[in-house]
């Protein structure tokens, strides 16, 4: 057995080489530094097990309240607390199966739906049927029409903010396409979720996130834009009933059911997040989401400066581009050299940066100046 010291020193050995949010290096991935609150949450209540509301009766109480908050911006507060947007997406299609009067196991999606939507199909054994779309440009109502009139699925599930781009699917134009076949739309809101009804008030997107009629679950990630600790994500119903068929008896536990995937589950995140939530409020996302859109078209005018690259106008704070020197995987490790950590965007052959709330200007012209010096070298610029 190793003393107790030396393993804190191990530790703080590893976390001065561990990459941090805010010192500037990740630019690529989804997650974000957390709100110190929910940090201090998160260790206070590191015991309790979300999935035993009746010794935790916290759980169910914060939960409820997490739920009317922030689903006080789609228009429901029936859902349930997940591990992230993979549950939800996962729990969405199950619920979509347990409740369609359809036989039909096929679901119906663009192209651009995040790899959770795959990993859903294949474990439930469901087929997917993929329709081919640009990555810049949302899925257009008429051709998903023909896709579900052709291939008659029992859902379909769009995105809005997509992974690999940030578009956003025409929400109310699809859940009118759903309700008139009467099939079950899921809309994957895990990065706009916390973005979309901001910029749509202030005109800067065109699309707005809410439970049309024909909508019938919602999934918001708080581990992204919420600044939540990971794992935390919320899945929102159209319908009360909706979420106890994200539910499993399970006798031998106090309660007699548990929901969602996962059976212990770590309620600290949960009672973490709703500390999170409290602490920005709707009015603090609100500002959030303009900033980081702000920084977002920073990055895209200086990108477009540059004769260098080639880059696309961001509908969301995630911004793509590619060079015109470099192929985008020798850019990506380039770039990587400098200590900056980006994600592809294979469908467009790009990089792809997303300005998660922690990313400051400061970081941005890093990068810019990292991109210089990389096309310097090579006597492009
Ligand atoms: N839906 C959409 C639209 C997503 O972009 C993601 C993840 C998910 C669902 C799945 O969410 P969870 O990862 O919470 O289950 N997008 C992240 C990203 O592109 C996923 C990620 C993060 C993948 C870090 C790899 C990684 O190293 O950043």
């Amino acid at each position: 057995m190793e003393d107790f010291n030396e393993i804190v020193s191990k530790l703080k050995d590893l976390y001065s080489r561990t990459p941090k949010h805010f010192d500037g290096s990740i630019l690529g991935s989804m997650t974000t530094w957390p709100h110190p609150i929910g940090v201090y949450a998160y260790q206070l209540f590191i015991h309790v097990n979300g999935n035993d509301p009746v010794v935790f009766p916290i759980v169910q109480e914060l939960e409820k309240d997490l739920l009317a908050t922030i689903g006080s911006l789609y228009g429901s507060r029936h859902g349930l607390f997940t591990s992230g947007g993979t549950e939800s997406n996962i729990l969405a299609l199950f619920v979509a199966r347990r409740v369609s009067r359809s036989k039909s196991n096929v679901v119906v999606a663009p192209s651009t739906v995040h790899a959770s939507i795959d990993k859903a199909c294949q474990l439930m054994g469901l087929r997917l049927i993929k329709i081919p779309v640009n990555p810049l440009s949302s899925v257009d109502p008429d051709v998903l029409e023909k896709h579900v009139r052709e291939h008659n699925p029992f859902a379909v599930v769009v995105t809005a903010g997509t992974t690999e781009s940030g578009v956003v699917d025409k929400v109310k134009e699809v859940s009118e396409v759903a309700s008139k076949h009467d099939v079950y739309l899921h809309v994957d809101a895990a990065f706009g979720g916390l973005l979309i009804p901001f910029l749509y008030k202030h005109g800067i997107v065109d699309t707005d996130l809410f439970f049309y009629p024909g909508v019938s679950s919602i999934s918001v990630d708080l581990h992204k834009n919420g600044r939540a600790p990971i794992p935390s994500s919320l899945l929102f119903f159209k319908d009360e009933a909706y979420v106890d068929k994200a539910c499993f008896e399970m006798n031998y536990l106090p309660s007699g059911v548990n929901c969602g995937l996962l059976g212990t589950r770590p309620g600290a995140s949960l009672v973490a997040s709703w500390a999170v939530v409290k602490a920005i409020g709707l009015e603090g996302y609100e500002k959030q989401a303009l900033a980081q859109q702000e920084i977002a078209l920073h990055l895209f005018n200086e990108l477009h400066s540059r004769e260098y690259i080639e880059v696309f106008k961001p509908v969301l704070p995630i911004v793509v581009w590619r060079s015109r020197l470099y192929n985008y995987i020798d850019m990506i490790k380039k770039l990587f050299n400098e200590g900056i950590s980006l994600y592809k965007s294979p469908s467009l052959q790009a990089a792809r940066a997303v300005i998660m709330p922690h990313v400051t200007r400061e970081h941005v012209d890093a990068l810019l100046k990292a991109l210089d010096k990389i096309h310097e070298r090579s006597g492009f610029n």
